[in-house]
């Protein structure tokens, strides 16, 4: 793929589909018997929207053939939709507190992810992977596995770290200077090891909440912490736009199969 960037500055892998051989990586991950752990959020009208479709498409093509923990957090359970899973998959669902800012409700998941993964979840799954609820899949494999795994959001994979949207203002614990950056990575999705990722949680986290201290808010939320974070502790794996891409974009050559994508966003039906 010489077209693209497929390895970053201190030498990670960007993965892009034809650059890793499948049945290598499957034979591999079989030996080892791995249980990846996905989490995901819903709240409010977000569980009426957007997730029976996430955990029916998840279940279908999420690490196909590996055993699969789904965390689900929702604010009322009693509105869970029934999924029938597949046999490697199973699920746990959580109640947690909604906050009345949907800025808090996106910030505050790292507080709840962050919590379960020292209370149980580090005991559970091998690989613990964060997303989005908005948005469905194709076939997600082994490929993606790694330590600290970043994605690459979809616009501006191409631009310029200056015209990245991150925070700009000192006061913000999120703030990365002009000049500064690698890529611009996209909060919808990220995963790593247990032991990394309490740490990762922990991490962004406490920007955020140092953020609330001194009354401000990074631009774009805890996407912006995220991007801090990942300046500061470089991922050890990136994926590229085919992980998590957005059809409003086109679909340029680069591009070869989507695995993730977007879902229209119907702001007025759901932000209301
Ligand atoms: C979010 C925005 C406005 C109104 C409601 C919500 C909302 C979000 C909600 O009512 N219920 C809910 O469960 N959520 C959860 O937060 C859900 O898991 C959702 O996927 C996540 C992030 O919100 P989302 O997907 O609407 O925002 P995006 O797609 O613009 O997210 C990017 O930017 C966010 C910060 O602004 C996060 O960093 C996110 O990870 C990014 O993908
Ligand atoms: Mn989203």
């Amino acid at each position: 793929r010489p077209e693209v960037v497929t390895v970053t500055g201190w030498k990670a892998p960007v993965v892009w589909e034809g650059t890793y051989n499948k049945a290598i990586l499957e034979n591999y991950y079989a030996k080892q018997k791995i249980t990846v752990g996905l989490t995901v959020f819903a709240v409010g009208k977000y569980i009426e929207h957007y997730l029976e479709e996430f955990i029916t498409s998840a279940d279908k093509y999420f690490m196909v053939g590996h055993k699969v923990i789904f965390y689900i957090m929702v604010d009322d359970v009693s509105r869970m939709p029934l999924v029938e899973l597949g046999p490697l998959r199973s699920f746990k669902v959580f109640a947690i507190k909604p906050e009345k800012r949907w800025q808090d409700i996106s910030m505050m998941r790292m507080k709840s992810i962050g919590e379960h993964i020292v209370g149980h979840i580090q005991h559970e799954v091998d690989f613990l992977f964060c997303m989005d609820v908005d948005q469905f899949q194709d076939n997600f494999g082994v490929e993606t596995l790694g330590q600290s795994v970043a994605q690459l959001q979809a616009w501006g994979y191409k631009a310029n770290p200056d015209e990245f949207t991150y925070e700009r203002r000192k006061a913000s614990a999120a703030y990365i200077p002009f000049g500064q950056g690698d890529f611009y990575y996209h909060a919808a999705i990220f995963w790593r090891t247990p032991i990394q990722s309490s740490k990762h949680h922990s991490g962004v986290l406490s920007g955020i909440l140092q953020d609330k201290k001194n009354n401000i808010e990074a631009e774009w939320h805890d996407e912006s912490h995220l991007n801090k974070y990942f300046l500061l502790n470089k991922p050890t794996k990136v994926l590229s736009p085919e992980y998590c891409w957005d059809y409003h974009i086109g679909l340029p050559s680069d591009i070869k199969t989507v695995k993730i994508s977007w879902q229209t966003k119907e702001y007025n039906v759901v932000r209301n």
